[in-house]
């Protein structure tokens, strides 16, 4: 046969094997098994410090195309290199195509790349997005991978076989004069298989994350308590977890004398504490949302870890969910009665979005620290790191005290003879785990500052709401700026360096027209 046709058979059965492959993942996927259309960027993200992390995802337009480009150009990638290596085996095996070896094909397509894989891919393996132990999971993901690089395997060697040979009497004989219209029949598959593919594809669009992930919270809907379907909500994850009780564990392990493995049940066993803390993400800007206030009842984090029997050596505790996310936080601060590993928010089980069996609460850090989904507790010595540290980001995760103006909006405009009653002003500020003392607003760009009315105070470890009146003298345009004062005594003031990656702190201010 010659070059050339040997070559186009490889490819044709190749790229038909990187369909189905691909297909066989999606369909994984459905399973909610854990597959490299998503695991890749989870592995290859922690590499990407956050400077050229913030960069990409400006560029691409956020954080959720930012998740489809990496899912979409894997597949691409996925399927140009079935195409290759399917010609460059063509070209290879065209002087005896009907007596390919298996073990030849097996150990190339097959064990090779499985163990480049599991080499590549080590610590993401562990993903289960029902919610599988790590090790389980890690297990499944690799039988899940098998099959795939099998499926692909086979789909080579015996369509490229289909396409160049024919068996006549036992004898094979090459087959050259129709490999146009047998291709066009592996054509037929592989667009079978593309609509397979696309559907699968679209109903995994449907349950993924990218509806809600970065939603905020901000503005005249804000009460002091979020109601848990529109509290802020941020995921590192294409489709999020949705966890199987019954499957489920959670871990306790590292520099501990008692390693153990709970039950959901077994933590009824603990006395549950209830607790009001807001949530802020890190890269919450001073105007924005990405913060909220619940009621989480779980239990204390400390009261597992005296269980466990920490050993010395042991600085941090790192923090585990089933969808691979990792965070650190000191062990002193996991030791406070108010660390907790919460499963109710607002009365009701945790929505599965915000980390359903279990999450960590930590009052006063950053909600990165706050690991949805957990499955895994490690005691470990300081240098334990999780995924966005990994990143770069930090070092400091202690929020800063912020405030914010959510009414009246950014750029309203009001009628100085129209003002039947003086304009209200109001807003939310949150001082950590500090608590808020004090809340002025200024009306001339905070030259001038008046105190606010705190009306409500969700304790220390949440925000406070506040509020006043304001009757403006004269039409112009006016510069609203707010500030709080935490339990501790400390002002909030226009700039403090926090260094690039450790979140915004400063004065938020609006502008409102009032006009004659
Ligand atoms: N397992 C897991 N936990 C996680 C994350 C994640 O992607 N996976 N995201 C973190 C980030 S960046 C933030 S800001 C908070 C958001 O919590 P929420 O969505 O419940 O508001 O969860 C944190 N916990
Ligand atoms: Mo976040």
């Amino acid at each position: 046969m010659s070059r050339t046709k040997a070559i186009f058979a490889g490819l044709v059965a190749g790229l038909l094997g990187g369909i189905l492959m691909t297909t066989a993942m999606l369909l994984l996927a459905m399973l909610r098994v854990a597959t490299p259309l998503v695991i890749i960027g989870d592995r290859l993200s922690v590499f990407i410090p956050p400077g050229p992390f913030l960069s990409l995802m400006g560029k691409v337009g956020g954080y959720n195309h930012l998740k489809q480009l990496g899912v979409g150009s894997t597949i691409a990638g996925q399927l140009l290199v079935a195409a290759i290596v399917g010609a460059i085996f063509g070209s290879f095996v065209r002087r005896n195509p009907s007596r390919i070896p298996a073990i030849w094909t097996m150990s190339i397509f097959v064990l090779f790349p499985l163990v480049a894989f599991a080499i590549a891919l080590w610590p993401v393996l562990g993903t289960s997005y029902i919610g599988l132990p790590i090790e389980v999971a890690r297990l499944v993901t690799l039988v899940g991978f098998a099959l795939c690089v099998f499926l692909f395997e086979r789909t080579l060697v015996t369509g490229f076989q289909f396409l160049t040979t024919r068996k006549i009497a036992n004898h094979d004989y090459e087959f050259t004069p129709a490999m146009g219209r047998r291709a066009f029949v592996l054509g037929a598959i592989g667009l079978a298989a593309v609509g397979g593919g696309v559907a699968l594809a679209r109903k995994l669009y449907r349950a993924a994350a990218f509806s809600y992930d970065g939603t905020q919270y901000k503005g005249p809907i804000v009460q002091p308590i979020t109601p848990n379907d529109l509290f802020y909500c941020v995921t590192k994850n294409v489709i999020d977890p949705k966890v199987n009780i019954d499957l489920w564990h959670l871990e306790i392990g590292g520099l501990v004398q008692n390693p153990a493995t709970w039950r959901f049940q077994d933590l009824t066993g603990f006395k549950p504490t209830t607790q009001e803390t807001t949530l802020m993400c890190i890269s919450n800007d001073l105007d924005a949302g990405l913060i909220s206030n619940a009621i989480w009842k779980g239990v204390p984090l400390r009261d597992l870890l005296d269980q466990a029997g920490v050993i010395s050596g042991a600085a941090r505790v790192r923090l585990q969910g089933v969808d691979n996310y990792t965070d650190t936080i000191p062990l002193e601060k996991a030791m406070q009665p108010t660390t907790l590993l919460a499963y109710e928010m607002n009365g009701v089980p945790l929505p599965d979005r915000h980390g359903y069996p279990l999450r960590v609460i930590v009052p006063g850090y950053f909600g990165e620290k706050h690991v949805k989904w957990l499955t895994r507790i490690e005691v470990a010595d300081a240098n334990a790191k999780g995924f966005y540290e990994t990143q770069g980001w930090g070092p400091d995760f202690i929020t800063p005290t912020r405030s914010r103006i959510d009414v009246p909006e950014y750029d309203s405009g009001f009628f100085l003879g129209q003002l039947g009653a003086p304009i209200e002003v109001k807003g939310i500020a949150y001082g950590g785990d500090r608590g808020i003392s004090r809340v002025e607003v200024s009306f001339d760009g905070g030259k001038s500052w008046r105190d606010t009315e705190i009306y409500y105070s969700g304790g220390n470890l949440a925000w406070s709401l506040w509020k006043t009146s304001w009757t403006p003298a004269t039409a112009g345009d006016y510069t609203l700026v707010v500030r709080a004062t935490d339990g501790k005594g400390d002002t909030q003031e226009w700039y403090e360096e926090r260094g690039p990656f450790s979140g915004v702190a400063g004065l938020h201010q609006t502008v409102v027209h009032v006009r004659a």
